[in-house]
């Protein structure tokens, strides 16, 4: 078969490309290796940027977003109990974060989807051909192998995927850090303890206080990278958040039985460029950053935008401005964003190796953030999103 654009992938940022594209007149044929209910089952983002939404908006997906998300204007940074809210709304400039899980974004982008060419379950997707003008991406479905001919390849398929990992040796450099923990992450239905998200510090390790609704939590703490979540009760995993939390809240705080818990390692990574040929890379197929900055999705939609404004330009335009710098435009941004989530990661957790020095840096930073007026923006309007 034949279609414009392979977008391979189908997490939120492989959906959001292709109804940007669809909505252009834009034929898309998205390739997803997963089936739609192990997709939508992966717990992940929950924060969403003032430009993620305005992008969802333009896109017609943000109905369900705007009636279910919660508005945020601010968070709490505990460092050792000692509080800390950063005014989001006051040091952006008037910007606020939503709160709208990535899950239920991802259902909208599918349900808005509904009828268009996706194929989930497809094994074995390859990417041919994109240093010529003709490429090709094959898959196998039930048996069948399948070839799609295409102009462009767009490669959405995550840090795992296969877009990145097609490429010739040499064709892209990377840059990566890997910290030495990970988080260990529990949702359950019970009611936040503070009405914003809470960061902290603490000896025994970083934690943190998020939510998906005003009736459902979702709670982190790091821990070390070989965690055995089966290891972990729930009665565990709320004594040892107490313990990181300020005595004031810990007290507050209601728990319940967990509807998932899992572990996720720490990463910093980037690749460059993110175009090869007719093969462009967006979302965590080209970079990843810590969860502590609530970067991942948001870094997602900024690619995908670049990238849609690219392929409309050349499909509908005749112009090539967009793609030629798709790649710097993108990186501008993935470089800002990588920053800031490595900062916040370095002032929030206990690092193993990190000596006595280290620690009175961290609390340093705090009492500098606490003291000044201008950290305090810095923070805010890197938290709020960077322009897009
Ligand atoms: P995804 O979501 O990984 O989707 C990639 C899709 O590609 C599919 N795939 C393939 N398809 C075909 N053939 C192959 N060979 C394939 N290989 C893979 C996969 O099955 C999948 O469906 O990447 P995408 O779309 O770039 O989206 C990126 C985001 O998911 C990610 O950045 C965020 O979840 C990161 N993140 C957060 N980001 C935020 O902006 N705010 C947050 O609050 C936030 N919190 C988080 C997070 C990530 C976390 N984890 C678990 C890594 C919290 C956590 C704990
Ligand atoms: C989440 O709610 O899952 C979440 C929120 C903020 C982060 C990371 C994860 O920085």
């Amino acid at each position: 078969m034949r279609t414009q654009v392979a977008v391979v992938g189908a997490g939120p940022a492989g959906l959001l490309l292709a109804v940007l594209l669809e909505q252009a007149g834009i034929d898309v044929l998205l390739l997803e290796r997963r089936s739609p209910e192990y997709v939508l089952s992966r717990i992940r983002a929950g924060v969403l940027e003032q430009g993620t939404v305005d992008l969802l908006d333009a896109a017609g997906v943000g109905r369900r977003m705007h009636a279910e998300g919660v508005p945020h204007e601010g968070i709490e940074i505990s460092f050792n109990g000692d509080p800390l809210r950063i005014d989001l709304f006051k040091r952006s400039g008037g910007k606020r974060v939503l709160v709208y899980g990535q899950t239920e974004l991802t259902r909208d982008l599918m349900d808005f989807r509904t009828g268009r060419p996706s194929v989930y379950e497809a094994e074995d997707v390859a990417v041919e051909g994109f240093d010529t003008a003709h490429p090709r991406v094959t898959y196998r479905r039930d048996g069948t192998t399948h070839v799609v001919e295409c102009d462009f390849v767009a490669g959405c398929d995550g840090f795992h995927g296969v877009s990145r990992a097609c490429l010739p040796a040499g064709a892209a450099r990377t840059f990566e850090r890997v910290y030495p923990f990970g988080w260990l992450g529990v949702m359950a239905d019970v009611p936040p303890v503070r009405d914003e998200l809470i960061y902290a510090h603490h000896e025994r390790g970083f934690a943190l206080c998020s939510m998906r609704s005003r009736t459902r939590v979702r709670c982190y703490i790091q821990c070390p990278l070989d965690t055995d979540v089966a290891a972990w009760s729930d009665a565990r995993f709320w004594d040892e958040l107490r313990l990181r939390l300020a005595p004031e809240v810990a007290a507050a705080m209601q728990t319940g039985p967990s509807i998932e818990k899992s572990v996720a390692p720490l990463r910093s990574f980037v690749a460059e460029p993110l175009r090869f040929g007719r093969l462009f890379l967006a979302g965590d197929a080209a970079h990843i950053v810590p969860p502590t900055g609530a970067k991942g999705l948001n870094l997602a939609a900024s690619d995908v935008r670049y990238l849609a404004e690219g392929l409309i330009g050349h499909f509908c335009e005749g112009s090539e401005a967009g793609l030629d710098h798709y790649s710097a435009r993108a990186l501008a941004r993935i470089w800002k964003a990588e920053r800031f989530s490595w900062w916040m990661t370095e002032l929030l957790h206990a690092f193993p190796e990190g000596g006595a020095f280290d620690r009175r840096l961290q609390r340093a930073e705090f009492d500098y953030l606490r003291g000044s007026e201008a950290a305090q923006t810095v923070l805010a309007e890197n938290y709020v999103g960077l322009p897009v």
